[in-house]
């Protein structure tokens, strides 16, 4: 097997979900490369030590600059805020890392095509973590629609709820909280949580042409962790848009983290000519699946719990009827990577997906602020 030697940016909840990704990849796929987790960096070297010394990693930095020129680093994941995503990602293609970057790719598209420009120029590997891709149930409806089961698809649905910044007394700014801060963030849920929606849908249904948009700030001000001031909220607090798919479907998509009572219901549900799909990240293991095809006596939504060796990814875990969960989604992503490394085959959502995503995720903002449809940028 081949070391491939990774320096990961941030050590928070993303650091964790990559970092055990890393470590279990090799026990469960049989792959050509195998991760070392070489260097953890984040700006506190004492987080960055605790962090090391609890996930395994060899050594420590706290400049990512220093981390990117090391020669002993094949590839840099960041796992840092977004508005750090395109400085580290184009000093890592320049330094001819193969990069994994958080989602969104960028704060935005400008900053993204950027990134899209540094990688293609260096002509290194990667990708972009929308782990929900790697969900099986997920693929399996891949597969379907793939397949033509749905037949002509006439309606995407999705939703992302939340409910954990209601509080008006949660600050906004620091660690953990910085999903609420615009500066760091670009934006609220629509760049969060609707970013990941978007990622799906056009990996199952295809391009989105336009968009109709509308968002809310439902807590205006909070104080600010690192200022200590009251400041003006800059994020989205929720946001719901229609949309057009270029395959003629019509779409809605909602997401707010003021649902009281979710905490993240990712859902999607997709109405064909012959058949529906719908999938629920909270039983992220099934998959409900409708086909108008069946016998009429016995027609009815199957709940088919994706657990099978026949079934997407689940050969590499346990036996049939075993289920698996979020994290794996994470595992899969490396093993996809690795494996499109292996057969010179890049695995997606490479860079270039995910600035179509931000592109989707640009015009909704837009069309918030216009009121109008606004039509989605497409990559070229
Ligand atoms: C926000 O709470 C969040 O952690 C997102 O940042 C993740 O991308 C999503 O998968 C779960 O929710």
């Amino acid at each position: 097997m081949k070391k491939l030697n990774v320096g990961i940016v941030g050590y928070g909840f993303m650091g964790r979900a990559h970092s055990n990704a890393y470590r279990k990849v090799n026990h469960f796929f049989d792959l050509k490369f195998q991760p070392v987790l070489k260097a953890a960096c984040a700006r506190s070297a004492d987080s960055a030590k605790a962090f090391a010394e609890k996930w395994g990693y060899e050594s420590v930095e706290s400049d990512w600059r220093k981390l990117v020129a090391r020669e002993d680093i094949d590839l840099i994941d960041i796992c840092t805020p977004n508005n750090t995503h395109a400085e580290i990602a184009i000093a890592a293609a320049k330094a001819g890392k193969m990069i994994l970057c958080e989602k969104p790719l960028g704060l935005n598209a400008k900053e993204a095509e950027k990134m899209v420009a540094a990688v293609e120029k260096a002509k290194v590997p990667n990708m972009v973590w929308y782990n929900y891709r790697r969900c099986p149930a997920v693929v399996l409806a891949k597969q379907l629609i793939d397949e033509g089961k749905l037949g002509r698809i006439f309606h995407y649905r999705a939703k992302f709820l939340q409910d954990w910044t209601i509080n008006p007394d949660l600050p906004q700014g620091g660690a953990g909280l910085w999903r609420l801060d615009v500066k760091a963030a670009g934006s609220g849920v629509t760049g969060d949580l609707l970013a990941h929606c978007i990622d799906t849908a056009m990996w199952l249904n295809g391009t989105i042409d336009n968009v109709n948009a509308m968002t809310e700030t439902f807590v205006k001000e909070r104080k600010h962790t690192l200022t200590g001031k009251v400041e003006k909220v800059g994020i989205d607090d929720a946001c719901a848009f229609l949309a057009r798919f270029t395959n003629g479907s019509l779409a809605t998509f909602e997401s707010t983290r003021y649902a009281r009572g979710h905490k993240a219901l990712y859902t999607f549900e997709i109405n064909g000519e012959h058949a529906s799909i719908f999938w629920d990240l909270h039983d992220l293991h099934r998959l409900q699946y409708f086909d108008h095809r069946d016998e009429g006596r016995v027609r009815g939504w199957r709940s088919i719990h994706v657990s099978d060796g026949d079934q997407p990814y689940m050969k590499n875990w346990w036996v049939p009827g075993l289920q698996i969960g979020y994290e794996h989604s994470f595992v899969h992503q490396v093993a996809d990577f690795l494996q499109g490394l292996a057969d010179d085959k890049p695995a997606k959502p490479d860079f270039k997906d995910g600035l179509a995503t931000d592109y989707v995720t640009d015009a909704v903002l837009q069309s918030a602020k216009t009121g109008q449809w606004e039509k989605v940028k497409k990559v070229k």
